[in-house]
């Protein structure tokens, strides 16, 4: 199971959960042949980029601000920093030559036999394919030269292909290829182009769409067309390897990895005992570990759903208004809560709620809000003791405006494999917290970024 990165690492260091934007390569794409080749092209590459769905059937390629980005009005098209690549084969030359993928072993021979494959595919059978696809599904008549006509071409197109993969494993040889790609993105809908018996006679060509299809990039591909969540995968970031990246559904964006740099203390803070993470400072207070994140979410059960049922976490305690789900608590490790998920009483989308940090006892938490005092650090409320999960809490905002936590390490261990969920009602949270401090308003509507309008009035 990959980690999900909202789990506090057992020697302390942080797998901090990325709420990130900016930078990254834009892929403008619907789920038809040409953009799905280059998705694949991006999958095997390992390119980490941003899904910008294009949805053809409402005319979102007709926008003017689409069409200043591919002025043939079409999907695929990528922004890549300030260059701007239309056209599915163009997108497939111009990413395996900046990336060096993908490419046959340089020569001319080879290079020529390339650019001859990748344009048999961008004039031939891409054309042919889409025309027969239009004529046999989309066509107010049924036209039966023109019916022929293309399936006869996109059939002959095929065929070119089936009969040099007899003799070779990819098209050009010995080495998987962007017109392998190209050839795929097409061939995967054959009996959609040519009918239910289309691939009788292409025994070579479904060999090699079959092998394709099973490579792990393709079944992400796949995964791309069937949720919105799926993003991509990136290479890795400060403190941890290859990540996959998708969007819980409101928007935050999430990373599941499995390999970890571990921390290494430098010599002024060796530890004195080796399981331990690092020296104890004995200044201020320590912090322990992470302990949580908390985000805030306009659509509660849709939260709920993706974190349990997509990534396996587990709910702990629950808040259940009559007028629907306020709040939850979930795990995917053994403590009590690893996340936890407030109703977002702004509306606003894919906001942060705050970041728990865990130190030794409640005096520390006491002795926190004193330095944050004499420092002008701003308390929103606390310290106090929280009535669900039971943690001795205290609510700081740091200079940026974003909410952090002073908790004690308190979350309890959930070791019973069929723990029932705490559920709390609204009568319950009318009492306030554990010895009866009222949860202060700011809570359900100060988050990060800022909602304008509602925050103006707080
Ligand atoms: N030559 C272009 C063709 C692109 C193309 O025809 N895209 C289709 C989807 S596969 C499309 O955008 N159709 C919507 C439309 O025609 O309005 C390429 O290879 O990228």
């Amino acid at each position: 199971m990959p980690r999900v990165s909202c789990c506090p690492a057992p020697n302390g260091l942080t797998r901090g959960l990325a709420t990130l934007c900016g930078g990254m390569l834009k892929f403008y794409y619907n789920a038809t042949p040409n953009p799905t080749k280059v998705a694949l092209f991006l999958e095997e590459a390992g390119i980490a980029y941003e899904p910008m769905p294009v949805d053809a059937r409402k005319g979102e390629q007709h926008k003017s601000e689409y069409v200043a980005i591919n002025p043939n009005a079409k999907v695929p098209a990528i922004v890549d920093g300030d260059v701007t690549v239309f056209d599915s084969n163009a997108i497939l030359l111009y990413l395996a030559e900046k990336t060096g993928k993908f490419l046959p072993p340089k020569g001319d021979k080879a290079r020529g036999e390339l650019l001859s494959w990748l344009m048999f595919v961008a004039s031939g059978v891409g054309p042919y394919s889409g025309q027969s696809v239009h004529f046999r599904q989309y066509a107010p008549e049924k036209i039966e030269y023109a019916l022929n006509r293309y399936a006869y071409e996109a059939q002959r197109h095929f065929s070119i292909l089936d009969a040099r993969l007899a003799e070779r494993k990819y098209l050009l040889g010995d080495v998987y290829t962007i017109i392998d790609m190209a050839a795929w993105g097409w061939a995967r809908i054959i009996p959609t182009v040519l009918g239910e018996s289309g691939w009788a006679k292409f025994p070579n060509l479904k060999r090699s769409v079959d092998e394709i299809s099973a490579r792990p990039a393709a079944q992400r591909v796949a995964a791309l067309k069937d949720t919105p969540h799926h993003v991509g995968w990136i290479d890795g970031d400060i403190g941890h390897g290859p990540a996959y990246r998708c969007r819980d559904p409101d928007g935050h964006l999430i990373e599941l990895y499995y390999e970890t740099e571990w921390y290494q203390p430098p010599a002024e803070l060796k530890p004195a005992l080796k399981n331990q993470a690092q020296k104890y400072p004995a200044r201020g207070i320590s912090v322990r570990r992470l302990d949580h994140l908390n985000f805030f979410a306009v659509d509660i059960p849709g939260a709920r759903r993706f974190f349990m049922d997509k990534l396996g976490m587990r709910m702990t305690e629950q808040i259940v208004f009559e007028a629907g789900e306020q709040a939850i608590w979930l795990t995917c490790t053994n403590k009590s809560y690893d996340l936890a998920i407030s109703l977002d009483h702004s509306g606003v989308p894919g906001r942060f709620h705050h970041v728990t940090f865990a130190v030794d006892s409640r005096e520390d938490v006491l002795r926190a809000a004193d330095i944050a005092l004499e420092n002008g650090v701003h308390i929103e409320t606390g310290p106090h003791k929280h009535a669900i999960q039971q943690t001795f809490f205290l609510y700081l905002y740091e200079p940026g405006g974003n909410r952090v936590e002073v908790a004690n390490a308190g979350a309890r261990l959930i070791l019973a494999p069929d723990w029932k969920t705490i559920v709390w009602n609204e009568a319950e949270r009318k009492k306030g917290q554990a010895w009866g401090l009222q949860t202060i308003e700011s809570f359900h509507t100060h988050g990060t970024p800022p909602a304008p309008r509602k925050e103006a009035a707080e």
